[in-house]
């Protein structure tokens, strides 16, 4: 299997306001091709944060990754700190920070096409996250809009 790196690599970016009022991952939403690496970054001096998928197996949640996929958990990143994901199979993937998924800190990553055969999205119909917080992830179309 290839490796890609270098220029289809993507970096999110954790951000905060000063005195923690609004914490976000920034962009929200991202498309990628199968096999791209991902690194999370925290750039809010003020907070630690985490990327985490929602998953059974991770604090119970209901699955927004696709079937096939391996769960993830950065743990805390503290200020500085980063985390690096490669993600193959093609589908969304929703995901939250932990201590600020009520704050809507949550964020999607769309990867490959629904043109592809094994394209999993079953992560739209799946439920599981509060209403206010399922409003925040983008639309896939919004994030195909985007790029
Ligand atoms: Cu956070």
């Amino acid at each position: 299997m290839n490796e890609v790196h270098g220029d289809n690599d993507v970096v999110i970016t954790m951000k905060g306001t000063h005195r923690g009022e609004r914490v976000w991952f920034e962009p929200k939403g991202v498309a990628i091709e199968p096999g791209t690496t991902v690194t999370f970054i925290n750039r809010d001096p003020g907070n630690s944060h985490t990327v985490t998928a929602y998953h059974p197996e991770i604090f119970d949640r209901v699955r927004r990754i696709p079937k096939a996929a391996k769960p993830f958990d950065s743990g805390y990143l503290l200020p500085g700190q980063t985390f690096s994901l490669t993600l193959t199979v093609p589908g969304v993937y929703d995901y939250y920070c932990v201590p600020h998924e009520m704050a809507a800190m949550v964020g999607r990553i769309i990867v490959g096409s629904p043109a592809l055969e094994d394209w999993d999205e079953s992560a739209l119909g799946a439920g599981g996250v509060r209403g206010d917080v399922s409003a925040q992830f983008p639309s896939v179309r919004d994030i195909f809009n985007a790029r």
